[in-house]
């Protein structure tokens, strides 16, 4: 439990005035807005950016977690510096995927009953249905970001495929694969949600910060920073494209 000590407009950003940028990753969400709040309210949760690793949604153990943890999110985004950082980046994990496919493919489609299988609200479908700009949102949230060193994305990448032919099913769905990899081939760390794990799992070249909020209680986050003049790619985004991934169980 987080004592609250200040509220989030007392922040402050901190100003760069070396290359050092300084981010938080948070694992993934699942609406615990309870203890998304919790993190973000702490004063030294400051950095250049935030970012949310995926999987906002579903399975929430709060009346109405879905809807609030989109509020608030949206929130931080438009104004970021009200939360203490630059910019607020969320990522598109499997379920956000799932949302998306399910509303295009509407609610008698096999997507559908998956994402309802996987803990979908039918409230929060029809929320996301009936407002265009927040479907648009959800359309545009890159599948991954790479800051310095550091690759952010939400399963993971397919070992010893180049990072342009990695495939929107491996990276938003990747488990094993990946995890038992010796090395994932890819010049980077890669910070990873998607397969909960009791405590945040350092690995070689792989940090999983996913600890399974929705039944653990625990929603977990980790500062990084990087030297933006060292090779940095940020902000390089890329769309999803392939969208036909069979999709056979959902965390
Ligand atoms: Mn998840």
């Amino acid at each position: 439990m987080v004592t609250k000590t200040t509220t989030t407009a007392q922040k402050s950003v901190s100003s760069t005035v070396s290359d050092h940028m300084k981010i938080v990753a948070i694992g993934d969400v699942h609406g615990c807005v309870k203890q998304l709040v919790d993190i973000i309210e702490r004063p030294e949760i400051t950095g250049d950016e935030l970012i949310l690793l995926g999987d906002l949604f579903d399975r929430s153990p709060f009346f109405n977690g879905d809807s609030l943890t989109l509020a608030l999110v949206r929130l931080m985004q438009e104004k970021p510096q009200e939360f203490g950082f630059n910019t607020v980046t969320v990522l598109r994990g499997n379920h956000e995927d799932a949302i998306i496919r399910s509303i295009e493919q509407g609610p008698e489609s096999s997507i559908y009953d998956l994402w309802q299988y996987n803990g979908g609200d039918a409230e929060f479908y029809e929320t996301i249905r009936d407002s265009k700009p927040t479907l648009e949102w959800l359309k545009s949230l890159p599948l991954y970001v790479i800051r310095g060193d550091y690759m952010f994305v939400h399963g993971g990448v397919r070992p010893d495929v180049p990072l342009e032919e990695q495939t929107e099913q491996d990276l938003l769905w990747i488990r094993e694969e990946f995890h038992d990899a010796e090395d994932h081939g890819l010049p980077y760390t890669v910070v990873h949600g998607h397969t909960p794990v009791p405590e945040i799992d350092v690995a070689h070249k792989r940090i999983n910060l996913d600890t399974g909020s929705f039944f653990s209680g625990n929603l977990s986050f980790m500062e990084f920073e990087y030297v933006e003049s060292m090779g940095s790619e940020a902000g390089k985004i890329r769309q999803a494209d392939d969208r036909d991934c069979e999709c056979a169980h959902a965390v």
